[in-house]
Order: C-alpha cells, then sequence, then structure tokens
C-alpha cells in the first residue's frame, strides 16, 4: 500500500511516517510538506492535514476518487465541512493515541479487501447510500433484499460479516436471524442490526436472537464505520485464538480440541473414511530411561514422521500423550493399513528408534465409534507390540 501524508508541521509529519513504517509491514510511506510538492505520483491513501486553506485540494482529491485520511487541529470546524462525510476517516490531533487508531485503521482497511460483508436491506435507496459508505472501506459488498434472499445468498457465497435491517418484506430481518443462528453459531458469523424502530424491545430481541449488536436509524456514517470495524477486529483476535486452541504446543499438530470442532463437523462429508489410532511401545520406559526431554523429541519426531507419510487430505491429531489418531477420507482399511505400514517403515530408517501399535477403523456411523473400534484394534496390537491390527 503506498500511503502519502501531506504535513507542513515536520514534527507531526515525521511522527506519522515513523509509525505507519514501524507498524505497517505492507506500508510504503512518502511525505511532503505541502500539495505542491504532492508530484503525480499516484497513491493508495493521502493522509492530509486540514485546514481551511488547503480543503480546495483535499476537495479535488476526494473528486479523483481517491481515499484520504483527514487529520487536523481544528476539530469544530472540520466537523461542520461537507468534507467530514466524504473523507474516509478523520483524525484530530491531541495525543498519541490518534497515530494508534491511524494504525489500527489503516490495517483494518487492508484487511476488509478479503471480507465479504452481506448488506440486507429492502429499501433500494437505504440500501445503497449504506453500501456507499461500506464500499469507501474496502469490504466486498454482496447484497439482498430480504432475509429469504439473503439465506440464498450466505448459502452460494463464503459471509463474513452480515448486517441487516429487521423491517422487510418475504421474510424479516428477526426471522432471518433466528435462521442464520441455526446454521451459523454467534462465533461464525457476526450479525449488525440497523433499524429505525423505536423500540429498545425490538433491539433486544434481535440481540437475543442472535445479532451482535445494533444500530439506530439514522446515524452517523462514523457509528457505523466503527462498529462494523472493531467487531471486525474483535472477530479476527478471536479466530487466532480459536485456531491456536487447536494446536498442541508440543508438537505442533492439531490437539483434540480440533477433533471435536472440526474433524466431527466434516466427518459425514465422507462416505468413505477411516481412522488410525497409533500408540508408542514402552514410552513410559524411554521417559524413565533417557529423561522427559528425550520423550519430548520422540514425541515431535513422531509427528513430523507422521506428517511426512500422510496425505494432504489426512489428518493427524495429538490424540493423547503419546497416542496420535489419523483421519483419512476417502479410504477403507486396506488402505489405511498401507499408509501405517509405511510409517513404520520410515521409522526403521529414522535417527530414533522407537516402535508403535496401530489399530485400524472403517467402520462405525459417528466418528466416536469409529475412534472406539479402532481403539479396540489397538488394545489387541498391543498384546503383541510393534503390529497393525484391522
Ligand atoms: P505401551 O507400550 O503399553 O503403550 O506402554 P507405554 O509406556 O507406552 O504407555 P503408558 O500409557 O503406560 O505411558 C505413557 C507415558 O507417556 C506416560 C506419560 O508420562 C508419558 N507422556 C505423556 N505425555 C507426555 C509428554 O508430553 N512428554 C513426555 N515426555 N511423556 C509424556
Ligand atoms: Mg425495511
Ligand atoms: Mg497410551
Ligand atoms: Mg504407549
Amino acid at each position: 500500500m503506498n500511503i502519502v501524508i501531506v504535513e507542513n508541521n515536520p514534527v507531526y509529519k515525521n511522527a506519522i511516517k515513523d509509525k505507519i513504517e514501524n507498524s505497517l509491514l505492507f506500508a510504503k510511506c512518502d511525505s511532503v510538506s505541502s500539495f505542491e510538492e504532492l508530484n503525480s505520483k499516484e497513491y493508495d491513501l493521502y493522509i492530509c492535514d486540514y485546514s481551511s486553506a488547503n480543503s480546495e485540494e483535499i476537495e479535488k482529491l476526494i473528486r479523483d476518487n481517491k481515499d484520504v485520511i483527514v487529520i487536523t487541529d481544528y476539530e469544530s470546524e472540520f466537523l461542520k465541512t461537507p468534507l467530514r462525510k466524504k473523507v474516509l476517516e478523520y483524525l484530530i490531533k491531541d495525543d498519541n493515541s490518534m497515530l494508534d487508531y491511524l494504525i489500527k485503521f489503516i490495517k483494518r482497511i487492508n484487511k476488509n479487501r478479503y471480507v465479504n460483508l452481506l448488506l440486507v436491506e429492502d429499501c433500494h435507496m437505504t440500501r445503497q447510500i449504506q453500501k456507499l459508505i461500506l464500499k469507501k472501506l474496502k469490504f466486498n459488498i454482496l447484497e439482498a433484499a430480504n432475509g429469504k434472499e439473503a439465506l440464498e445468498v450466505l448459502e452460494n457465497n463464503k459471509v463474513d460479516l452480515v448486517i441487516t435491517d429487521l423491517l422487510m418484506p418475504v421474510m424479516n430481518g428477526k426471522e432471518f436471524i433466528k435462521k442464520i443462528r441455526k446454521i451459523k453459531k454467534i462465533m461464525d458469523l457476526p450479525i449488525i442490526v440497523i433499524s429505525s424502530n423505536d423500540d429498545k424491545n425490538t433491539f433486544l430481541k434481535a440481540l437475543k436472537f442472535g445479532a451482535n449488536d445494533y444500530l439506530k436509524k439514522p446515524f452517523l456514517n462514523e457509528e457505523l464505520i466503527i462498529r462494523v470495524n472493531n467487531l471486525l477486529d474483535l472477530y479476527d483476535g478471536f479466530k487466532k485464538i480459536h485456531h491456536q486452541l487447536q494446536i498442541d504446543a508440543l508438537t505442533g499438530i492439531n490437539n483434540r480440541f480440533y477433533l471435536e470442532n472440526v474433524l466431527e463437523n466434516i466427518f459425514n462429508f465422507y462416505e468413505k473414511k477411516s481412522v488410525a489410532m497409533l500408540d508408542i511401545d514402552f514410552f513410559k520406559k524411554i521417559n524413565d530411561k533417557y529423561g522427559h526431554q528425550f520423550g519430548d523429541d520422540i514425541l515431535r519426531n513422531f509427528a513430523s514422521t507422521i506428517k511426512g507419510i500422510i496425505r494432504k487430505s489426512d489428518t493427524v491429531i495429538r490424540y493423547g500423550g503419546e497416542e496420535f489418531l489419523i483421519f483419512m477420507p476417502n479410504t477403507v482399511k486396506e488402505e489405511a493399513f498401507i499408509v501405517v505400514s509405511k510409517i513404520k517403515k520410515a521409522l526403521r530408517e529414522n535417527e530414533f528408534k522407537y516402535t508403535f501399535s496401530a489399530g485400524i477403523a472403517d467402520e462405525g456411523e459417528t466418528l466416536a465409534e469409529m475412534i472406539k473400534i479402532a481403539d479396540k484394534k489397538l488394545y489387541e496390537a498391543k498384546k503383541k507390540r510393534d503390529d497393525i491390527i484391522i
């Protein structure tokens, strides 16, 4: 992202430039002291100091469809200008927190390019106005005129955020939210409600049915912008933590939480599938003889050996201490046997010397049932050790 700062105060100019360069990996930043110094180079973002003397130039940038963020000392004066509604954002120079907000805002609009936002509103004109505000924030916008249409859009597209009206023909917002929450949990899809309804209870109901936030019409553009951006920032943080929760810290592969959250859900997509339960032999002895650290090295080595052999579509998870589960879609147990045998072969050529036993199953109506059967086979294999039973 190419950014330019137009600011006559050198202290501010350098502070903003430093902050951007130190905080945004994706940004390249130039700075000039006045609009006269701006050459013909095109920028993705113009950060301009506002004073009544240069409002004309800022107007011109906006007429040329440029993205402009205004920074100003003259809060009350700027708020009265029509520019307020046309700029991407404006910031008041009061303290350094202004710079933190600026960085947060640029990061957000940079990410919004990959965010699909579904806008649901029956009044075409209102929808176009809202779309215009949101378009400035770089979202990919999908539209629907009522809840029924919106559900169809949801079915056929990856949607990251829904903004919906409440009073609509065919299917109103309340019914729409209820239907969404049957298929998408609050963790999976945020919803903002916009309505001119004066009754607080209406909004409360929407929140109870599963909306995340609401906005009462009429609202200031910035209110919508801030609520949308904040909600998405929150969800980004949330997704990151959720992802981390599914990773086993020692081996870096998925853990049991992943099994319950993801594998369980995709299990029924596949008609044919197998699971293999692998358990390292005499692991307690390895720990006792060579120490716990060495035991940890073995676990990491086992995880990477398995990963090196299974296909991309297969998943390995650390099921317990020294137990690993492999989920193999489109695979019958005879084929799974070949995969597990390959792991055994790789271990024979490995720097660490250890063996494992395994049980494999492709029968069972649920993931839990299939695992139970594989576990039974593992128990049988354990009688001999270094064995695989299908
Ligand atoms: P078997 O051949 O019957 O499978 O015996 P085993 O010793 O491998 O199995 P057992 O279930 O008796 O012991 C598993 C051991 O794994 C006990 C536990 O201390 C150890 N363990 C569990 N998690 C970790 C870990 O994260 N690191 C290390 N180093 N050891 C672990
Ligand atoms: Mg309406
Ligand atoms: Mg065990
Ligand atoms: Mg064991």
